[in-house]
């Protein structure tokens, strides 16, 4: 969604020192691997800001613009780093990362140790010292902006795996902070999470924060007990105590704009495009979607292996029935997504071989990342929506197909293992690893009477209005104040 209001050129701040003092006394301080916005080169050569699509600049920037907030984060490309400069009401303060910092740091440890190890070890993780040494290294660059910027008793809240050492590293050098960290990922379990060779450091990074946060009070127990069997710390329900102070590991499920994605997808342009996209597919009976940045976590293979299965039964035909996968390229120098692409590309040229016609696909694969409104409209179209992760932090993707059917038509197969199963009750509940149960849930979504799925989408929307993204972002702020 390019956003024309949050543009900003390059430079528009001021340079050098003046700059530090202009920007040393923001009261509220976001910290996260990336700046909300990015890079955007015009035909002329000229670079400009374009806010970042995604809800979590929406959802801060309220608490950040307008009161001298600053969001300190990398711009998104390597060398040297832009001056601070102001978007949307907010001081942007860059932090360079250069070409070997991202692969150590960025595609390494946070991509290729912490989100397989975070994401119940789904693929191996990889550990490498150098990888952990730059780690730190980022970690520390982050905090010494963080430093810098932050007034007298700020608040700051960090996020994300990207960053767990944040926390403490602010703790040593200015102890009038407040500090939060919400981790928007999975928080495994003792037994898998002390793998990690710098378990204990990763721990005691995380204990420098007053308020740590998580999707699911799952994992908020985890990190409480790791910090009891790791570290011997006397830890009570919610709270840990460390080094004179106490620590709260709470739950705060992240959701969506409800609003505004229910406004978009009721939109005339969008109902007709919905229109538009049944008759492009052929005006099947039955549409199926996906739509998922494209990683090993998400569980692509098993919806269609799924969908393979029941075509090979007979229970489901081609082109009565045909899936739309959406699924943006991500993490493309990673290797694990390398190989994961290829086999996705496999499985859906063996469905389309043995199932499709000239001109009919079973299986409509686009590689790509679509505008929200495209994104609105497949929502509307689709029958059935599979969100099939192994595991997931939340899983927005299922929250904003609910936000999206005000006509309350739609059904949604969800994976037990999504943070948003715990809200989401009324979905048709999976568990992915259990294919014979995914074909079964995936044939009474699409076989489902009109009356029921509507009982169960309202249902659903009721629970989301009451907790959208402002929710979440003014429930951690409020939390965090009462700590100071
Ligand atoms: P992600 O793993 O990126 O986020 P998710 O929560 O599903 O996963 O968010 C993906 C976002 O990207 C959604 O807003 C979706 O609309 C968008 N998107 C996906 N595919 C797209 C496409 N092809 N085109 C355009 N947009 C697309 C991490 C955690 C999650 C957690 C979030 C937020 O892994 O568990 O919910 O952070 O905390």
């Amino acid at each position: 969604m390019a956003d024309a209001a949050a543009l900003s050129r390059v430079g528009d701040g001021m340079a050098g020192e003046s700059a530090r003092d202009e920007h040393a006394d923001s009261p509220v301080v976001v910290v996260a691997n990336r700046l909300p916005v990015d890079a955007v080169t015009e035909p002329d050569g000229t670079v400009r800001w374009q806010r970042s699509p995604g809800g979590l600049v929406t959802a801060l920037e309220p608490f950040v613009a307008g009161r001298g907030g600053a969001w300190v984060g990398w711009s998104g490309s390597a060398g040297e780093a832009p001056e601070p400069f102001e978007s949307g009401g907010m001081s942007l303060i860059p932090v360079p990362l250069s070409e070997d910092e991202v692969d150590r740091y960025y595609e390494g440890m946070s991509n290729a140790s912490l989100w397989p190890l975070y994401h119940d070890v789904v693929e191996k993780p990889e550990y490498h010292r150098t990888w952990w040494d730059t780690y730190v290294q980022v970690n520390k660059r982050f905090a010494d902006k963080v430093v810098e910027v932050a007034a007298e008793g700020a608040i700051v809240w960090v996020h994300d795996y990207q960053l767990q050492l944040v926390p403490a590293l602010l703790r040593q050098r200015r102890p009038d902070l407040t500090i939060g960290f919400f981790l928007h990922i999975p928080f495994p379990p003792y037994e898998l999470f002390t793998q990690l060779p710098w378990r204990s450091a990763v721990v005691e990074g995380l204990l420098g924060a007053d308020l740590v946060g998580f999707q699911r009070p799952s994992a908020a127990a985890n990190f409480v007990q790791l910090a009891r069997r790791l570290h011997d710390l006397p830890a009570r329900g919610s709270t840990i105590e460390y080094d004179g102070r106490t620590v709260t590991a709470r739950a705060f499920p992240i959701s969506i704009d409800v609003a505004a994605f229910d406004q978009l997808a009721a939109s005339r342009e969008v109902v007709k495009r919905a229109e538009e996209i049944r008759a492009e597919l052929g005006n099947p009976e039955k549409i199926i979607l996906g739509v998922d940045r494209l990683d090993y976590t998400k569980g692509i293979a098993v919806r269609l292996s799924a969908l393979q299965e029941l075509l090979e039964d007979g229970v489901l035909s081609a082109p009565e029935t045909v899936m739309v996968q959406v699924a943006t390229p991500s993490r493309e120098r990673v290797e694990h997504y390398v190989t994961m692409r290829e086999t996705i590309e496999q499985q859906v040229g063996h469905i389309n071989g043995v199932f499709g016609t000239l001109g009919g696909p079973a299986v409509h694969y686009i590689n790509q990342s679509v505008p929200r409104e495209e994104l609105a409209a497949l929502y509307r179209a689709a029958d059935v929506m599979l969100v099939t992760p192994y595991r997931d932090g939340m899983n927005l993707v299922a929250k904003e197909y609910v936000a999206a059917r005000g006509d309350l038509g739609g059904a949604l197969v969800l994976s037990e293992f999504a943070g948003a199963a715990a809200e989401l009750k009324q979905a048709f509940l999976v568990n992915p690893h259990d294919i014979a149960g995914v074909k079964n849930q995936l044939v009474r979504a699409l076989r489902l009477d009109p009356a029921e799925g509507a009982k169960r989408m309202r249902a659903m929307r009721r629970h989301l209005v009451r907790n959208d993204l402002d929710h979440w972002a003014s429930s951690f702020f409020e939390a965090l104040k009462a700590q100071a």
